[in-house]
């Protein structure tokens, strides 16, 4: 007679085998070529690992930033796999990678990986990695305002349907000045204050990047210092525009909280902080506007059970992910269980922020082992109350944490 399956290994099992949907990316459609990033160079130059490696290096920034990107990765390289042990998030990310391709990082040096990289097939390269990670699509981060992406959606790209859109408003939001100086320069009508007029042209503006790229939702990052309401153009731009947008086209307005940007410039892309949001902002969002949905996910560590706790209040407001400066073991399995404990099933627990695309192999592999002990902890806990939870219950579970709940509050939006 077999012994029967451990919980532990059936929770692992659908936890690995169900396939992921990354609602939050910076990757791209391998058809914008110039944009994907992917191999060991783009993996060493991510941004999490310059900011590490600063810290052990004397190098002048300068000296850094002025270097070619193979030699930055070696400067990466050095000073924390040569010099020191990887033993951060971000650096024993790369070994994971490494070593689900196959490649022994331990014997074998920056050359001969690079050797490796460089007979790869770009597409082929794609395919790899979204099977060995386990994941069925992702959404991208798709800015208008970024003069190198906005060319690709120009000439009508051919899609990866892999690859869905997000429709990123930082500098509408953010800038407004600057941005409504940009919207004219395309074409729209629009003055620097909300007459009718102007919020008309910005709600055009947000339709037709999001039919031009079928996004499935708006987003943006906001300081720590995010009020609403307020009177300024961040405000009313939300309120008179984006979310009348959503409500026409049926989809979230995805909030990421808590960005310090440019901390420190010298670190550039790496300079970014974190601050505490104050989130009675996002309680007044989804009091006074019970009719749209928000996805969001907060930087600060100390805005988590806050946000979980408004999440129980609010049923269109949607948690994901551990973010960024959040997306460690430690947090990832403090956040992960809070939410199981407070909402069950109905957030999601994780999207991988990925730039590179190598990045996805690690970034679900680390996460999912600290799902599955989650759930497993939760399952057991229901088992020894009398409710053993059934193979079709955990895939239904399964299916929901890793997309499905986000695929459903997303809505009906151009797909
Ligand atoms: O604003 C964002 O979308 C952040 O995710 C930033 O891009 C940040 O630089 C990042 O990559 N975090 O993981
Ligand atoms: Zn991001």
């Amino acid at each position: 007679m077999p012994t029967p399956e451990s919980l532990e290994h059936r929770v692992a099992r659908f936890v690995e085998t169900t396939p992921v949907h990354d609602i939050h990316t910076h990757l791209y459609d391998p058809g914008f070529r110039s944009l994907l990033a992917w191999g060991i160079d783009e993996q060493l130059v991510y941004h999490y690992l310059v900011s590490e490696s600063f810290r052990q290096m004397d190098l002048p920034f300068e000296r850094f930033w002025s270097a070619s990107r193979s030699e930055q990765a070696e400067f990466v390289w050095k000073a924390l796999f040569v010099d020191h042990s990887p033993v951060s998030e971000a650096c024993r990310g790369v070994l994971t990678t490494l070593h689900a391709l196959g490649l022994d990082a331990r014997h074998q040096d920056l050359p001969s990986i690079r050797a490796w990289f460089a007979e790869q097939k770009p597409d082929d390269f794609v395919d790899r990695v979204l099977s060995l990670a386990n994941v069925r699509s992702v959404c991208m981060t798709n800015s208008p305002f970024d003069d190198e992406e906005r060319a690709y959606w120009e000439a009508r790209p051919v899609r990866d349907s892999r690859f869905q859109a997000a429709l990123r408003i930082d500098p509408l939001l953010l800038s407004w000045p600057e941005s409504a100086a940009r919207l004219r320069g395309w074409g729209y009508a629009v003055g620097l204050e909300p007459s009718a007029g102007t919020v008309s042209e910005v709600r055009r503006f947000l339709a037709d990047w999001t039919l031009r790229i079928k996004s499935r939702y708006c987003m943006v990052s906001l300081p720590p210092t995010f009020v609403f309401p307020s009177a300024n153009d961040t405000n009313w731009l939300i309120e008179q525009a984006v979310l009348p947008h959503c409500r026409e086209f049926d989809q979230p307005f995805a909030l990421m909280m808590g960005v310090k940007r440019a901390v420190n410039p010298l670190l550039r892309m790496a300079g970014d902080g974190v601050g505490r949001s104050d989130l009675n902002a996002l309680q007044n969002l989804c009091a006074s506007h019970p009719e749209n949905r928000f996805l969001v996910t907060c930087l600060a560590r100390e805005n988590q059970h806050e946000l979980v706790v408004l999440a129980r209040k609010f049923r269109n407001l949607h948690p994901f992910g551990c973010w960024w400066f959040t997306n460690t073991p430690q947090l990832i399995e403090e956040i992960t269980t809070m939410r199981l404990e407070l909402l069950g099933t109905s957030f999601t627990p994780q999207h991988s922020d990925a730039r590179v695309i190598d990045q996805l192999i690690y970034k679900w592999q680390h996460t999912r082992a600290i799902l599955a002990r989650c759930l497993t902890q939760k399952y057991a806990a229901m088992a020894a109350a009398g409710w053993p939870v059934t193979d079709a219950e955990l895939q239904r579970d399964v299916t929901e944490l890793l997309g499905g709940a986000f695929q459903k509050f997303c809505g009906s939006g151009p797909q």
